[in-house]
């Protein structure tokens, strides 16, 4: 295990471990925080070994967004600048887990508010514990949904239930996430990272750069036309046709026997 002590980093048959390490303020983010994120992520953009990214957190909670004690307007001086703490700290995180050609699985272990709520969000492939909930718990401090929030409840859940959501910050059990389909299933708690472990091996084991073009298609679809989206995927097929993993794909079927992918 390495990494900073905010977020403990594993690589482990291809899976990239990031575990956001708070567990006493439920891993609400600081600034130390934010970085080490950014580390994990900026390795999984560049270490080949790492064919999968798996975040979760440690302890009770997954996340519970910015730490307010690091804006405690009672310590006084000037109100901060929260604009330019999301492009400095929280957009170059969602940015890199939207851009990461690997999937993204995350597991949500527990409470999972604010900003907190909306970075699982944004990545690939989410499974939460039963008894995890997420909460817009911004409308209750005088914020507005970042971390991409008002982007992706508002195209997967459509406008009523993401105001809904915004405007009242009432929490959202992870069955009912499942079913409104924000994230892809809620399972037993004490099964979550055996499912989640096993769901990023799989995928780690998979046609990396297939999977990494799957994602960045599925991401354009929401903003492409028809035409542009055919366009795109007649030239991401094109690429995939190319892969050494397609040609083993294509084998291993002839062969009857299981593909041995490389990723690339
Ligand atoms: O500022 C910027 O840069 C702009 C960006 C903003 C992004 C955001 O995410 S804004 C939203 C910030 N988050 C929140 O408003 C959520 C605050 N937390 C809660 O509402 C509750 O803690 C939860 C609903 C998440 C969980 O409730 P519960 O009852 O299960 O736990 P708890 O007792 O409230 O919390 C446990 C401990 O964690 C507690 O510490 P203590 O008393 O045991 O020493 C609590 O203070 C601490 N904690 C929880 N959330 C935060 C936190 N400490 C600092 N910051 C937190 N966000």
């Amino acid at each position: 295990m390495t990494g900073s002590e905010t977020v403990s980093t594993e690589l482990a048959e291809g899976v990239l471990t990031l575990t956001l390490n708070r567990p006493d303020k439920l891993n609400s983010f600081n600034e130390e925080m934010h970085l080490a994120l950014r580390a994990g992520l900026q390795r999984a953009h560049e270490d080949p070994q790492a064919r999968a990214v798996l975040l979760t957190g440690a302890g009770r909670g997954f996340c519970a967004g910015q730490d307010l004690g690091d804006r405690d307007p009672r310590k006084g001086g000037p109100a901060p600048d929260l604009g330019r703490t999301l492009e400095t700290f929280y957009n170059p995180n969602l940015r890199l887990i939207r851009s990461l050609e690997k999937p993204v699985v995350c597991a949500v272990n527990g409470v999972a508010a604010g900003a907190g709520a909306n970075i699982a969000f944004a990545c690939d492939i989410v499974l939460a514990a039963k008894s995890a909930k997420f909460i817009q718990a911004f409308a209750k401090i005088g914020l507005i949904p970042d971390a991409g929030g008002s982007w992706s409840l508002t195209r997967i859940l459509g406008e009523p239930r993401a105001k809904a959501l915004a405007l009242t910050a009432e929490p959202l059990p992870a069955e009912k996430a499942a079913e409104w389909g924000l994230i892809w299933k809620a399972v037993e708690d004490e099964s979550l990272m055996i499912q989640a472990t096993e769901l990023a091996r799989a995928l780690a084991a998979g046609p990396t750069l297939g999977l990494g073009l799957t994602k960045r298609l599925i991401q354009a679809a929401a903003v492409n036309s028809l035409d542009a989206q055919l366009d795109m995927e007649r030239d991401c097929q094109r690429a995939a046709g190319l892969s050494a993993d397609y040609a083993e794909g294509v084998t291993a079927f002839l062969e009857k026997r299981k593909p041995e992918f490389q990723g690339k």
